[in-house]
């Protein structure tokens, strides 16, 4: 159901969603899979950050698996959007790592709420962006209606779910929905790249910036990043970033 590649040049995980016939769909079976290697990821000292990706040309996610919730019910459905925040989506945007999306091709419903919940986001030219859960009776159940109007604006949010209409990488660029656009050949070594930057930071500046920057939305953001920066002042990184800058040399963090 997926692959994990560990970069060791990048200090990169990559996880891949397998199932190009199905155009990687999220259907349980992924999502606790991912949901696992995470945990692994989350506290291996050689991983900086972290690449999700779709196997094949045509898609990054296409959506929840149609086939496997068509028949819940209210309570299944509930749960289903409940436990997939919690175990990826939710997971995902609150990781202590940063985590790129690699939108090679579709990411539609789900899909683009996976890329939502990401960091940072790379397109391919050809990729097309959409949530089109209204054109199926239903809504964005993880995180879509919550997350893409912070990243585009309540006004592009409320365009593009009501109106159920796929954008191309161009539009999602311009509307900030994506970071940078690559042609489809370089999509990963591009993302590649990216990480490689990380490794020039502090690990536990990143984990605290995540979260300080993920409070932005929420009353007590700013007390949040208080005590985050606060909380760095007591980490060697810290001590090491300070004498590098005043030694004129690099910094060598702890990972
Ligand atoms: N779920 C299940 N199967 C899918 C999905 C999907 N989301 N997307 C594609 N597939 C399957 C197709 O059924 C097909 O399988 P099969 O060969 O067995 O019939 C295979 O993938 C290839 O797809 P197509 O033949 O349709 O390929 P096309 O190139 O003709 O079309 C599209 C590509 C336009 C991407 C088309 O496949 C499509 O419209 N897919 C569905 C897109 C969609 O509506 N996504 C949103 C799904 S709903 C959702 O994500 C809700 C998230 C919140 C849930 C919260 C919990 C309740």
């Amino acid at each position: 159901m997926i692959n994990y590649i560990e970069s060791e040049e990048h200090k990169a995980a990559i996880i891949e969603i397998n199932r190009p016939d199905q155009l990687n769909a999220l259907n349980n079976s992924v999502i606790s899979a991912i949901d696992r290697e995470l945990e692994e990821i989350r506290s291996n000292k050689n991983i900086r950050s972290v690449i999700i990706r779709g196997v094949g040309q045509k898609a990054f996610v296409a959506g929840a698996d149609i086939k496997e919730f068509q028949k819940f019910n209210k309570e299944e459905a509930r749960t289903l959007s409940i436990t997939g925040k919690e175990r990826l989506f939710d997971k995902i945007s609150n990781f202590n790592k940063p985590v790129l999306a690699c939108i090679n091709g579709y990411a539609l419903g789900g899909g683009l709420e996976l890329a939502l919940a990401s960091h940072i986001r790379i397109a391919s030219e050809t990729a097309k962006l959409g949530l089109p859960e209204c054109s199926l009776g239903i809504i964005p159940g993880y995180g879509g209606t919550q997350r893409l109007g912070r990243i585009v604006g309540v006004g592009k949010a409320m365009e593009m779910i009501l109106t159920a209409q796929m954008i191309g990488a161009l539009e999602a660029k311009e509307i900030g929905l994506v970071n940078q656009i690559t042609d489809n050949e370089n999509i990963l070594l591009k993302s590649l790249e990216i990480t490689k930057l990380f490794h020039r930071t502090s690990p536990e500046s990143l984990s605290a910036a995540i979260k300080s920057i993920n409070s932005c939305f929420y009353p007590g953001g700013s007390k949040v990043e208080s005590e985050e920066f606060a909380r760095l002042f007591e980490t060697p990184n810290f001590q090491e970033g300070v004498n590098a800058f005043l030694e004129k040399r690099k910094p060598n963090f702890n990972k």
